[in-house]
């Protein structure tokens, strides 16, 4: 077929659309009117969302909960500033994204133009790579490479800054089939050697542990992981990245590690002999202070990206690759050698150890008069029998929700592991439900972090979306408040958020559902309302004010060191 001659913002869509792109979410402006102009007669469903911000975390949302590269497209200028936390956000947790940008013409950059700003150079150290396309003729093997970089190798977000004369400019359209880049060659496959040495490790171990990550989640690696423990017969904990990949309910499980772990997870990690950690990078949140973790192991480590191998924690067995490859591998060379031990037996000290950790200190909580968050947390897994999408915003809120919800499937849980940004959980939840129209998605948040991007409310009115906000209501910034109390003398400077507004009023101020529960024998009923309706929900639920969240390492602490209830 002979090329036909397009316009750029055209070549724009049609290159979406054959990366497979189905929703984009965005917010127009001046820079990006021709882009919209031809939206509209495009059969990609364009959300538009309130806050450049919450467009990123949309699209964030969409990518984590489907495993597709998420899309999103802001104007120039404030547009583009306003989505850098949005990117960052991405950029910490691995997550594949695109994100376009408009940009001044060409001719007018460097010039201090009418929002000009210089978003490549903004984006550069929070983003996988980012381009400015100043030819039109070159926007076709741009944006082909972005799709790539955002979903290949270590996945990450990938900026594409569009300026307005390359979107007006026309050039004939040539599709390039397969793309290749030079000096860009993710490692799949695993060495040998190494693997083989993992295994024998495996093997040898008397006290072997699992530690899983972000990265087996995203290699789609769940599988692989399930059978090799259960084979073998050996415990699994994960960073909060990483919840879903193991069945919650798995006797194997022993929750989740550091900061906010379990007693067993923390405990079990002081004493393994062997740690085979998958597609985790060894934030200080899970490692707490590094010269005291896991001091009596040696430690596998499998990821994709060879910069994370020895960057926080020294590796003994470094396997570089992809986890769900490596895995497979794993399994592969040990097979011939399941039959020479029964395992359950060889490792009988160990997980009757992990089991008497368990009894010694379960996860729990005092019940009083108020309703405590950890209950109503328990309260939703058991009425979604755990099979919800759950997004949470960061806080205590989310640390309860990590903990007390029963997460059993990969792409489960939406969280900001790695930046932490309050603001995140709603409209990546809004992402997840447009990628997932039949799964019931909720919000667990703060009282203060959904105000953050509390007017997403519009969005998921104006598309019907379903999304059901669950706020555990303490009043406070109940994160920081607890480190006040516990290592600040109780001194609650600007942490009380006694003057928050009427959440009820408000989510029916934006055409939603709002309810309120402040009676423990209310708690069920009403969120078994609230999460059968159809409507977008808001539900204030309000909490013990000074509840905490336990076990907590203090910063800098090493894992043995708990602070238990
Ligand atoms: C954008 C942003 N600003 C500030 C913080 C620091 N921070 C972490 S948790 C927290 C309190 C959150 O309060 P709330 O949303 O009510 O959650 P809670 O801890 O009370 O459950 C704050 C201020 C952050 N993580 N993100
Ligand atoms: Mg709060």
């Amino acid at each position: 077929m002979d090329p036909v001659t397009m316009k750029g913002s055209q070549i724009l869509l049609e290159c979406l659309q054959r990366e497979g792109v189905d929703v984009l979410f965005g917010y127009p402006g001046g820079a990006l009117t021709d882009v919209y102009d031809e939206l509209s007669r495009s059969p990609l469903r364009h959300i538009l969302v309130r806050h450049e911000q919450a467009g990123v975390h949309a699209a964030d949302g969409y990518a984590r909960a489907t495993g597709r590269v998420g899309v999103c497209l802001f104007t120039s200028g404030p547009g583009a500033t306003n989505t850098i936390t949005g990117i960052a956000t991405a950029y910490a947790d691995s997550i594949p994204m695109v994100i376009l940008t408009g940009q001044v013409p060409t001719l007018l950059i460097g010039n201090d133009a009418f929002q000009e700003v210089d978003i490549v150079g903004i984006t550069r150290p929070c983003t996988k790579h980012n381009y400015l396309v100043k030819n039109v003729k070159d926007l076709t093997l741009i944006l082909r490479q972005a799709f790539f970089l955002a979903r290949s190798g270590r996945p990450g977000p990938v900026l594409v800054d569009l300026p307005k004369d390359v979107l007006q400019g026309h050039t004939e359209f040539v599709w390039p089939e397969e793309i290749r880049m030079r000096s860009y060659n993710p490692t799949y496959r695993p060495n040998l050697n190494q693997l083989r040495r993992a295994a024998g490790a495996l093997i040898a171990a008397r006290k072997p542990l699992f530690l899983t990550g972000g990265g087996v989640i995203m290699s789609d690696a769940a599988g692989e992981l399930r059978t090799l423990a259960r084979t073998l017969h050996v415990p699994v904990t994960s960073s909060l990245m990483g919840l879903g990949a193991f069945p919650g309910d798995d006797p194997l499980w022993i929750g989740m590690v550091g900061m906010h772990g379990t007693f067993t997870a923390n405990t079990a990690m002081h004493n393994t002999d062997l740690l085979v950690a998958v597609g985790v990078r060894f934030d200080d949140r899970v490692t707490g202070r590094v010269a005291d973790f896991a001091p009596n192991a040696a430690i596998v480590h499998i990821d994709i990206d060879p910069t994370s191998i020895r960057k926080n924690v020294a590796v003994d067995i470094p396997v570089v690759g992809d986890c769900k490859r490596a895995l497979a591998g794993l399994l592969e060379i040990l097979s011939p050698r399941l039959a020479e031990k029964d395992w359950h037996f060889a490792h009988g000290d160990w997980l009757a150890a992990v089991a008497g950790w368990n009894a010694m200190h379960p996860l729990s909580y005092d019940t009083g008069e108020e309703i405590k968050p950890q209950e109503v947390i328990r309260a939703v897994c058991e009425i979604t029998k755990g099979k919800a999408i759950i997004a949470t915003e960061v806080g205590q809120n989310q640390m309860w929700a990590a903990q007390f919800y029963t997460f059993r499937e990969p792409r489960t849980l939406l969280t900001s592991g790695g930046l932490g940004t309050m603001g995140y959980g709603f409209p990546a939840a809004i992402g997840a439900q447009l990628g997932l129209p039949d799964a019931l998605v909720i919000d667990f948040a703060g009282d203060a972090s959904i105000q953050m991007n509390i007017q997403e409310l519009a969005t998921a009115v104006a598309n019907r979306l379903p999304v059901k906000i669950i706020i555990l209501n303490n009043m406070y910034l109940g994160m920081v408040r607890q480190m006040q109390e516990l290592f600040y003398n109780r001194n609650y400077n600007s942490t009380n958020m006694e003057s928050q507004p009427d959440f009820v009023k408000l989510a029916e101020a934006y055409g939603a559902q709002g309810y309120r529960i402040t009676k423990r024998d209310k708690l069920e009923p009403v969120l078994r309302a609230a999460l059968a309706s159809p409507d977008t929900a808001v539900i204030d639920v309000h909490i013990a004010r000074e509840e905490n969240v336990y076990p907590m390492v203090p910063s800098g602490a090493s894992l043995e060191e708990m602070l238990l209830i």
